[in-house]
C-alpha cells in the first residue's frame, strides 16, 4: 500500500473521575492518535503513551520525537507491504515500542480495510464476546473505594483489579475482602515494591486473589521468580513484558504463573500475538492490559481478545468507565453479560472514527 499522508492528532479528554495509581494520579487521557491515508483509505492507531515516562521510559514526547524523525519517514511517499514490512523496517530502531505500534496498529486497521476482514478475522480471533474486568485507581478513603466496588459490580463486571501502593495494601484488601468475600479480585502494584517487601506478599495469599500484578521492578524477573517461589498468589507480569523473548525468559524462570497482553507495550500486534502463542504452549492464561485508552485502542484491544488464549477478564471496560464521550461511533459499550462484543463480519458490530469528537478533543495536528 502506498503512504500518501500520516498525521499526529493530539487529543485531551477529561476523565469522569480522577484515576490514581501508585505512580501518578491522571484526571484526563492526553493522548497522539496516527492517521495513516493510503489509497483512499485511512487507517488509525493510538499511541498508548502518557504525558509523562511513568508507567515505562516512553511518554507523549518521546513518541512524537521518534515518531516525527524516524517512523514517518520511514513508510510516507512509499509502498509498504503492511504492518509486519514496517516492523522489520524500523527494527534497527532499539526500543520505542509505544512509537511503534501506534503505526502498527493504524497500518492493522488499513490492512483490514483492503482486505475487508476483521481485525479478528485477520488475527485469528475466535471468542464473539470477551470478559470485562474493571481496574480501579486508589481512593482517599476505603469507604470511597467500596463505593467505586459496589458501582461496577452492579455495572456486570467480572473481575475487579486494585490498584495498591506501599501503605495502601493490605488494611485495604482486608476491608476489601470482608464486604466482598466471594468476588474475583486481583491487585496491580504498577513496580512499587521490591523483595524486602516480602512479608506483605506472603500476607497477601490468604484474600485469595487470581494474581498480583508487577509487584517488582520492570527489568527484574529475577527477583519475580524469587517472589513466586514463595507465595501461592500467581504473579501476573505486565511491564516486565516487552516482547516475546521478555516472555520465553520470564517462563523459563518461574516468575509468573500468568501474563497481561498489552500490544502497545510489546511494540505492536503481531509481537502480542508470538506472546499469545508461547503462552498457549506453556498454558500461561493471558489476558488484555489497559492503559485508559481511547475508543480507537479499546476497540483494536478487544480484537485482540478474541484469540483462544485470552481467557481472563480484561481491562477493557465501556468507554463511561473513563470518559463522558469517547471518539467511536458507537461508544463501548457492555453486553449487560459480563461481556465486550468483538466486531466480526458475523454480527453487525462495526465502530468508526468519530472525527467531531475528535476536533472537539483536539490540542494539535501535525500533518
Ligand atoms: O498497569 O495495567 C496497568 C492504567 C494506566 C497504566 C497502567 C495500567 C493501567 C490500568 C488501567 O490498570 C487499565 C484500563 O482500564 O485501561
Ligand atoms: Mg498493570
Amino acid at each position: 500500500m502506498r503512504i500518501d499522508r500520516v498525521d499526529i492528532i493530539h487529543v485531551k479528554n477529561p476523565f469522569v473521575h480522577p484515576f490514581e495509581t501508585s505512580f501518578v494520579r491522571f484526571v484526563e487521557r492526553d493522548a497522539l492518535l496516527i492517521k495513516i491515508y493510503s489509497e483512499g483509505l485511512t487507517g488509525y492507531g493510538e499511541c498508548k503513551a502518557f504525558h509523562a515516562p511513568l508507567y515505562n521510559s516512553e511518554d507523549n514526547g518521546t513518541c512524537l520525537y521518534i515518531l516525527k524523525n524516524f517512523l514517518v519517514p520511514s513508510i510516507l511517499h512509499q509502498d509498504i507491504e503492511g504492518p509486519a514490512e514496517f516492523m522489520a523496517k524500523v527494527s534497527f530502531i532499539v526500543g520505542n515500542r509505544l512509537a511503534k505500534a501506534s503505526i502498527e496498529n493504524a497500518l492493522w486497521d488499513l490492512k483490514a480495510q483492503r482486505e475487508q476482514k476483521s481485525l479478528k478475522a485477520l488475527w485469528g480471533g475466535v471468542y464473539e464476546e470477551v470478559k470485562v474486568g474493571v481496574s480501579l485507581g486508589i481512593e482517599p478513603t476505603i469507604p470511597a473505594l467500596l463505593n467505586k466496588i459496589e458501582k461496577y459490580l452492579a455495572e456486570g463486571y467480572h473481575r475487579t483489579k486494585l490498584k495498591i501502593k506501599p501503605g495502601k495494601d493490605l488494611a485495604v484488601l482486608k476491608e476489601v475482602r470482608r464486604h466482598y468475600p466471594d468476588i474475583t479480585l486481583t491487585v496491580d502494584a504498577n513496580s512499587d515494591y521490591t523483595l524486602a517487601d516480602i512479608e506483605l506478599f506472603k500476607a497477601m495469599d490468604e484474600f485469595n486473589l487470581a494474581y498480583i500484578e508487577q509487584p517488582l521492578a520492570e527489568d527484574d524477573i529475577i527477583d519475580h521468580a524469587v517472589l513466586q517461589k514463595a507465595i501461592t498468589t500467581p504473579i501476573c507480569l505486565d511491564e516486565s513484558i516487552v516482547s516475546v523473548d521478555a516472555a520465553r525468559k520470564a517462563i523459563a524462570l518461574n516468575s509468573c504463573k500468568v501474563i497481561n497482553i498489552k500490544s502497545s507495550r510489546c511494540g505492536g500486534v503481531g509481537e502480542a500475538i508470538k506472546i499469545h502463542d508461547l503462552c498457549r504452549e506453556h498454558n500461561i492464561p493471558v489476558w488484555c492490559g489497559g492503559m485508559t485508552e481511547l475508543g480507537i485502542g479499546r476497540v483494536q484491544n478487544i480484537s485482540l481478545a478474541s484469540l483462544p488464549n485470552f481467557t481472563l477478564a480484561h481491562d477493557i471496560a465501556a468507554s463511561s468507565r473513563y470518559f463522558a464521550e469517547d471518539i467511536t461511533v458507537p461508544v463501548v459499550t457492555t453486553t449487560g453479560r459480563c461481556t465486550l462484543l468483538v466486531p466480526d463480519e458475523s454480527n453487525s458490530i462495526c465502530y468508526q472514527v468519530d472525527e467531531k469528537a475528535i476536533d472537539r478533543m483536539l490540542v494539535g495536528r501535525e500533518v
